[in-house]
């Protein structure tokens, strides 16, 4: 596979210093020859310009969005990107930052597909809108906006439609659900399993059942977002909003794994390490053994 490497490096959508030193610490930490191992080409195309935007002005752009007009200058520089990664063949891997960055990935790979899938595993949901959010940060909205719910800056980003249909959409590993989100969870009927569900259902068999509706969908492509809160909150100190009762590093990566091995993978999206909040490189070291281990399945 060729990847294309975008760094990210946002801290806007979750207000809390940290995630901006994402994508040049896991360049530290040799990110491009730990890919490279498993036979990819791999591009650095080094980080995506983000607007520079003082505290003062956080709630300059909306009342209920902090930093609205930086993360949306930044996601659609990101969508481009993506998009032009997408139509050259090339596998846009995109390093975090904050997940407000869904967004703008989920916008560039669905314009370059005609029916998207997305598996965002989180410990949250991420389909708050500024009317539900308790917090007013982005990083809790991507996903609903990619489904065209939510304040149109964000739901027209990069282009004017809602960029994933609401039933191609599979959240996994949420723990931590706002309760607006959960009306919209039943509203819209999206799909989403919990740790403890996934553990009874088994990986295997819910990678096998959500590859087979999506299949039914008539879904091109599958974009794939990490949080990495989608794990247990014992193992990564470096993440902003950790959460407990999550899967260990060995059912993580086992669940990566069987999801890429379904070749209908064509983009990912790893976020939300905190390197600041880190206890000395734990997390970071983590990240990269995770990528590794992914990598090592994407043909
Ligand atoms: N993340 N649901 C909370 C909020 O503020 O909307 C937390 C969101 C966390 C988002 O971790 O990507
Ligand atoms: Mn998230
Ligand atoms: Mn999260
Ligand atoms: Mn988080």
């Amino acid at each position: 596979m060729d990847i294309n490497l975008i760094g990210v490096p946002i801290f806007y959508g979750c207000d809390k210093e940290g995630p901006q030193f994402g994508p040049d610490k896991l360049r530290e930490k040799n990110i491009v020859s730990v890919l490279k191992k498993h036979n990819h080409k791999v591009y650095d195309l080094g980080n995506i310009h983000v607007p520079k935007v003082s505290v003062k002005d956080k709630f300059s752009y909306h009342s209920n969005m902090k930093y609205l007009k930086p993360i949306v200058t930044a996601n659609t520089n990101l969508a481009h990107v993506v998009n032009m990664s997408i139509k050259n063949n090339n596998f846009p891997l995109i390093i975090g930052g904050d997940h407000s960055i869904g967004l703008g990935s989920i916008s560039g790979v669905s314009s370059s597909y005609k029916n998207i899938g997305v598996i965002w595993l989180d410990a949250h949901a991420d389909i708050n809108t500024h009317e539900t959010s308790p917090s007013g940060n982005v990083h809790g909205m991507p996903l609903g906006a990619s489904m065209g719910i939510g304040h149109e800056d964000l739901t027209n980003l990069y282009y004017g439609e809602a960029k994933v249909r609401p039933e191609n959409v599979f959240i996994l590993g949420a723990r931590d659900i706002d309760s607006g989100e959960i009306d919209l969870i039943k509203e819209k009927n999206i799909n989403v399993y919990s740790p403890k569900e996934i553990r009874e259902i088994g990986i295997e068999n819910l990678v096998n059942s959500i590859l087979d509706k999506l299949k039914a969908n008539d879904v091109d492509a599958i974009h794939l977002s990490f949080d990495m809160d989608f794990i247990d909150s014992s193992y990564v100190p470096g993440t902003g909003t950790p959460v407990s009762n999550g899967f260990n590093v060995d059912e993580t990566k086992l669940l990566l794994r069987k999801l890429v091995q379904t070749d209908m993978i064509k983009s990912m999206d790893f976020v939300e390490l905190n390197t600041l909040l880190d206890e000395g490189d734990r997390t970071s070291d983590l990240a990269i053994e995770i990528l590794d281990s992914v990598f090592e399945c994407i043909k």
